[in-house]
């Protein structure tokens, strides 16, 4: 029995600060018609998609700070994607910017859609782990001002019924925290989607910066196997406004291998048959939640937020 998914990585080279969205807009629909000739049934983008990742820049115009937001979904530049991928039948995970106005007030949330095979959109999710700091630092040869742009994500980390299977959401530094992916995986998640944009350079430690690929699979491959789910981590790489950005997009299965993995630093698309079937090997197995967790001693993980150390 195989309930197979065949699902694409849609890895984005830089985009630059000045490039419009009809344009990544446009690279987004060339990946997805390939995709689409290739056999795939879904195509994941970056995180952040549409534009330049701007949090490595203070923005202290709030105008040209909401530029960098999309107040609509779909809305005129992204809609000829949601008509491709309608026509297509293919659906789609996109990364951007959300400007929220509710009861006079605006929010600001990094955020991920999926989008079905009919160009309608199945799932929302608003990133949670938000890294970087708020104020300018100026001993940074760049800024990650996420911590001042977004607000945390308040959709917590759901898991949508769509594509025939059982899929979540998340973005990028998530990847890095085990709470992510248990939360879906306690909900059943079968395919893991997200979106990255990881500079190799990170000013607070750069005795890591050569660990920089390795973090990112170590971190996706972990959350796949420990939760019985494929996980598709898709990249924006390559040296963006002189930042360079790692690449190394993957599909991963849920035994934690990676069953295809980008190679450039460019717009690259990489493709892979997705058993959805195969998460049953892990999670009736090592990993049958209900048989072997004892939640009763995990209190401290919802019990605080910092470290508890002993007397
Ligand atoms: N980027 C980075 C990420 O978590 C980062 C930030 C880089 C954190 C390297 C730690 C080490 O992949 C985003 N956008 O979260």
């Amino acid at each position: 029995m195989s309930r197979a998914l065949i699902t694409a990585a849609a890895q984005l080279g830089p985009i630059a600060r000045d490039e419009t969205r009809a344009s990544a807009v446009g690279r987004m629909i060339e990946l997805m018609r390939e995709a689409k000739a290739r056999g795939a049934e879904l195509v994941v983008f970056p995180e952040l998609a549409l534009t330049t990742f701007f949090p490595r820049w203070l923005l202290e115009d709030e105008a040209e700070l909401d530029s960098y937001f999309e107040r609509e979904m779909p809305n005129a530049d992204t809609k000829p994607l949601f008509e491709m991928a309608a026509e297509l039948s293919i659906g789609f995970y996109l990364g951007y910017a959300e400007l929220v106005e509710a009861d006079g007030e605006k929010h600001h949330f990094n955020t991920s859609i999926l989008v079905d095979r009919e160009g309608k959109i199945a799932g929302k999710y608003r990133k949670v782990h938000l890294p970087g700091h708020t104020d300018y630092e100026a001993w940074r040869p760049f800024q990650h001002l996420e911590k001042r742009y977004f607000e945390a994500g308040d959709l917590g980390f759901p898991v949508y019924r769509a594509l025939g299977g059982l899929i979540g959401m998340c973005i990028c530094n998530d990847r890095r925290w085990p709470e992510t992916y248990r939360v879906m995986g306690l909900q059943g998640a079968e395919m893991i989607l997200l979106g990255y944009n990881t500079p190799v350079h990170y000013p607070p430690a750069p005795e890591h910066d050569h660990l920089q690929c390795f973090h990112n699979h170590l971190t996706m491959q972990a959350g796949a196997y420990q939760n019985g789910s494929w996980v598709v981590g898709v990249a924006k790489a390559g040296k963006e406004e002189g930042c360079d950005l790692i690449g190394q997009s993957c599909i991963i299965a849920p035994t934690g291998e990676i069953v295809a993995q980008a190679s450039t630093l460019e717009d690259e698309l990489i493709i892979a048959n997705c058993d959805l079937d195969r998460c049953k090997e892990l999670k009736d197995n090592v990993f049958n939640f209900a048989m072997h967790r004892e939640p009763q001693h995990y209190g401290l993980i919802t019990g605080t937020k910092g470290e508890q150390l002993p007397e």
